[in-house]
C-alpha cells in the first residue's frame, strides 16, 4: 500500500502544468479506483489469508504526520542520525472477488463524486467510506493557492525586515553613538568629578588656612600689637609727662642759680683790680649810670683782666640769630659745675651794642683762643680793636696781630689768592645776620646773603676766612653734602684749619689795652 500511494504521488508531480482542474479530476478518478481494488481486495483476504495480528497491521493507519504534511520528510543531520526503513507486509495476490463493473458504475461514481464536498480533497467518494487523507495533488494545489496570496506577503515581510533592518541598524549605531558619547560623557564626568575633587580638597585647605588665620593668627597679631600699642601709650605718656615738666621750667626764664660774687667793675680788667682774681661770672658796670649786666671774667690768662664776648664749645645754643639777637646778646653766660660758684662759661653772643661800648671805650685787645678736635689749640690776637655802633653797623676795625691761628681779619685766607682772598677780609666789614644783609656780596641782591648761607652774624666780607659764629659740626672735618646751602658754614679759621673743618672750641675775650701788662 504505500509503495503505490508513493508511485501516485509522483505520477501526480508529473501532472504539473497542466490544466489544473483536468488534473484534479484524473486524479480523483484514479484515486477512486485505486481505492475500490484496495477495499476488494482486502475484504477477500480478510477470509482467507490474513490473521487478526495481519488485520491489524493492515488496518492500522501510517503515521499521521506523514499523511498529512507532504513536507514530512525532514534532511537528516549527518553524523547524528541514522534512517531505518520500516519492513512492509508483501503485496495483495489471489484471485479476484468482482466481475466487471457495468457502464452506469462510471457515471455513478461522477455522480457521487460530483457531490462529494470539497474538504480538503480528502474524501472517499462516499460519505459512508469516511474522510481519507489528502493526496499531495491537494496539498499542493491548495499551497500553490495560498502561496499567490503568501508571496506577496512574503514579499512585502521581506522589505519591511530589509526595512527593519536598516532601521534597525541606524538604531543600533545611535545607540552604539549614544553609547559611545555617553561613555565618554561619563570619563569627562569623572575627570570633572576628579578636578572638582581636588579643587574642593584645595578649597577646603585654603579655608581652613583662612579659618585659622582668622581665627587664631589674627587674634594673636592684634593681641600682640594691642600689646605693643599698649606699651607705645605708656611711653608717650611718659613723654608727654617729661615734656610737661620741661614746659613748666622753661615757662620761667633761665636763671643762674649760683651765686653772684659780690666783687664788681666797669669791665673784667676792673674786676681783676678790684679783686675778683679768678674766672667767672660777674656783674659788669661800663657807665655808672648804666645797668649791671653778667659777663664772664676770665683772670688766668696772660694775667686775667678778660672779658668773655664770644664762647663756642658744644653746640648748645644756636648762633643763626636775627639781628636784634646779636644786637642784645644771648646764650649762657656760665653754669656752675658742683663747685659752688659759676667757673665754667657757657656758649653765649655779648651782644654788639656792648661791645661797642666797652672796645669805644679805649684801647681794647682781642684775643681768640680756639682749639680742634685733637686738643690742639692756637690762637690770634690784636692789640687793636674796636666795634662800631649800630648807626654804623658796628663796622669791625682790628690791628697788630699777633698768634698760631693766622691772621684772618686782616689779610684773609692765604690759601687764596688776589682778589679771591681780599674778598675774604673782615677788617673794616659791617655786621651782616640774614635778616641784615650788609655784607660785601652784592650789595642789595637779597639772594645773595652770607650770613643766611654761613649759618650766623658776623663781619662778612663775600664772604669770609673767619666763622666763629657758624654752625657746629661734631667731630671737626665736614662735607659740602652736610651743609644747608654747600658753602662751609661751620666754625671755620681758614688759615689754621681751611674750610672744611669745623673747630671744636673758639673764644673771643676782649681787654683794655694798656702798656706793661
Ligand atoms: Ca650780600
Amino acid at each position: 500500500m504505500r509503495g503505490i500511494n508513493t508511485e501516485f504521488t509522483l505520477q501526480c508531480v508529473e501532472h504539473q502544468g497542466e490544466d489544473l482542474r483536468f488534473s484534479v479530476l484524473l486524479c480523483k478518478m484514479k484515486l477512486l479506483l485505486f481505492l475500490s481494488v484496495c477495499v476488494c481486495g482486502a475484504l477477500a483476504q480478510a477470509k482467507t489469508d490474513y490473521d487478526d495480528d495481519d488485520l491489524l497491521e493492515v488496518k492500522s493507519p501510517p503515521p499521521k504526520v506523514d499523511a498529512t504534511d507532504p513536507r514530512g520528510h525532514r534532511p537528516l543531520t549527518r553524523g547524528r542520525e541514522v534512517y531505518t526503513p520500516v519492513a512492509a507486509p508483501p503485496p495483495v495476490s489471489g484471485r479476484n472477488r468482482y466481475g466487471p463493473r457495468p457502464t452506469a458504475t462510471t457515471e455513478r461514481l461522477q455522480e457521487e463524486k460530483k457531490e462529494i464536498p470539497e474538504s480538503g480533497g480528502c474524501v472517499h467518494a462516499s460519505e459512508t467510506m469516511g474522510v481519507l487523507c489528502p493526496t499531495g495533488c491537494e496539498l499542493k494545489t491548495a499551497l500553490q493557492k495560498q502561496e499567490r496570496d503568501v508571496k506577496p506577503t512574503v514579499a512585502q515581510l521581506k522589505r519591511d525586515v530589509e526595512t527593519l533592518s536598516q532601521t534597525s541598524n541606524s538604531v543600533y549605531r545611535y545607540v552604539e553613538d549614544l553609547t559611545s558619547e555617553v561613555t565618554e560623557r561619563q570619563r569627562i564626568s569623572t575627570g570633572n568629578d576628579d578636578l572638582v575633587t581636588r579643587y574642593t580638597d584645595d578649597l577646603e585647605v585654603q579655608h581652613k588656612y583662612v579659618k585659622d588665620t582668622v581665627d587664631i593668627t589674627f587674634p594673636q597679631n592684634i593681641k600682640i600689637l594691642q600689646g605693643v600699642l599698649e606699651k607705645l601709650r605708656e611711653k608717650i605718656q611718659r613723654l608727654e609727662k617729661a615734656v610737661k615738666t620741661q614746659k613748666d621750667k622753661c615757662a620761667e626764664p633761665c636763671v643762674v642759680s649760683c651765686p653772684i660774687p659780690v666783687v664788681s667793675g666797669k669791665d673784667c680788667e676792673d674786676v681783676f683790680r678790684n679783686g675778683g682774681e679768678t674766672s667767672e661770672m660777674y656783674l659788669v658796670r661800663p657807665e655808672p649810670l648804666q645797668a649791671p649786666y653778667k659777663v664772664f671774667c676770665e683772670q688766668t690768662t696772660q694775667n686775667g683782666g678778660w672779658l668773655l664776648i664770644q664762647n663756642r664749645l658744644d653746640g648748645s645754643v644756636d648762633f643763626g640769630r636775627r639781628w636784634d639777637d646779636y644786637k642784645r646778646g644771648f646764650g649762657n653766660i656760665a653754669f656752675d659745675v658742683g663747685k659752688g660758684y659759676c667757673e665754667t662759661p657757657g656758649e653765649y653772643w655779648l651782644g654788639n651794642d656792648r661791645i661797642s661800648q666797652l672796645t669805644k671805650m679805649g684801647p681794647t685787645e682781642l684775643l681768640i683762643e680756639m682749639q680742634d678736635w685733637a686738643g690742639t689749640k692756637v690762637y690770634a690776637q690784636y692789640q687793636q680793636f674796636t666795634v662800631q655802633g649800630e648807626s654804623s653797623n658796628y663796622i669791625l676795625a682790628v690791628n697788630k696781630y699777633s698768634g698760631t691761628a693766622g691772621n684772618t681779619f686782616l689779610t684773609g685766607a692765604t690759601e687764596l689768592f688776589g682778589v679771591n682772598r681780599t674778598m675774604t677780609i673782615h677788617n673794616g666789614m659791617m655786621f651782616s645776620t640774614y635778616d641784615r644783609d650788609n655784607d660785601r656780596w652784592v650789595p642789595g641782591d637779597p639772594a645773595k646773603q652770607c650770613s643766611r648761607e654761613d649759618g650766623g652774624g658776623w663781619w662778612y666780607n663775600a664772604c669770609h676766612s673767619a666763622n666763629p659764629n657758624g654752625r657746629y659740626y661734631w667731630g671737626g672735618a665736614y662735607t659740602k653734602h652736610m651743609t644747608k646751602h654747600g658753602t662751609d658754614d661751620g666754625i671755620v679759621w681758614m688759615n689754621w684749619k681751611g674750610s672744611w673743618y669745623s673747630l671744636k672750641t673758639i673764644s673771643m675775650k676782649i681787654k683794655p689795652f694798656f702798656a706793661g701788662k
